[in-house]
């Protein structure tokens, strides 16, 4: 049977004009879809850009391309809640789980440091457990992971069976968390949002799983963190390249 082809559909959304002119990123999305899907895929895209606490964006680019290779099926990686009083529980909960995935403190504090340097990143940063320094040459942009997605209607089985929320940002960030600890290159990742109104972010690593952390900011602050700890040793380039190209579709059946 001939495989069904699948198209990778982007968006990029900012104000002050398009983010090569060093304008705000407001928003992005990425998401896997047949052909038939392309639309509703555009429309959810399009609804997601425009409706944002960061504000109206002034610019917004959706693409979509035919993908080549094929998707690596993954399953997602296993999510604990862990709910704290404060931020500063929060953070210190989450250096505590990076340490435990085997990154020195000093390296979590520099890490820190470096993605506090920008106040509208719109990819992940790229840092070398051993030395602490930043492996992508990519500036403000970071790196993006892109292509992908749940497969159609396994999200919404997953949360059922999970008790967690049918909410999008969850099931986004669970398919993009998924595909970064997948390749062996990764260490973990830690991640809060730049959304003002949003302030659960998480730590993920492959023996760790999703660990989400219920307070990793206050309210109304816009400074967001991406950060992906890789072993530095490893090819970096080639880890670049699987998370802006592999196509990963999240698949979840229902335990026996
Ligand atoms: C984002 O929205 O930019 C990241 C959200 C991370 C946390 C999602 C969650 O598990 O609640
Ligand atoms: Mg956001
Ligand atoms: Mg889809
Ligand atoms: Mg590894």
């Amino acid at each position: 049977m001939k495989r069904e082809e699948l198209f990778s559909v982007r968006m990029r959304a900012a104000k002050g004009g398009a983010h090569e002119r060093g304008s705000t990123h407001v928003s992005g999305g990425e998401m896997l879809a047949a052909y038939s899907d392309i639309q509703q895929a555009v429309m959810y895209l399009l609804e997601k850009g425009l409706v944002h606490s960061k504000g109206k964006p002034d610019f917004m680019q959706i693409q979509f391309e035919c993908i080549e290779e094929p998707a690596k099926r993954v399953e997602p990686l296993s999510v604990t809640t862990n709910k704290v009083k404060s931020a500063k529980e929060g953070r210190a909960l989450a250096w505590s789980l990076l340490e435990q995935s085997g990154i020195p403190r000093n390296i979590i504090d520099e890490a820190d440091r470096l993605v506090s340097q920008y106040s509208s990143m719109r990819g992940a940063m790229l840092i070398d457990v051993h030395s602490g320094k930043r492996l992508d040459d990519r500036g403000e942009k970071g790196v993006r992971a892109s292509r992908m997605d749940w497969q159609n209607g396994h999200y919404e089985k997953w949360a059922g069976c999970h008790h967690m929320p049918l909410h999008s940002r969850i099931k986004e960030a669970l398919a993009l968390a998924t595909k970064v600890c997948e390749h062996r290159v990764a260490v973990a990742e830690l991640c809060w949002s730049d959304d003002p109104d949003y302030i659960t972010g998480y730590v993920a690593s492959k023996t760790l799983g999703y660990q989400r952390i219920t307070q990793l900011k206050e309210y109304g602050d816009e400074q967001g963190c991406r950060i992906f700890f890789i072993d530095g040793k490893e090819d970096v380039d080639s880890y670049i390249h699987y998370l802006e190209h592999q196509p990963v579709m999240i698949q979840w059946e229902v335990e026996k």
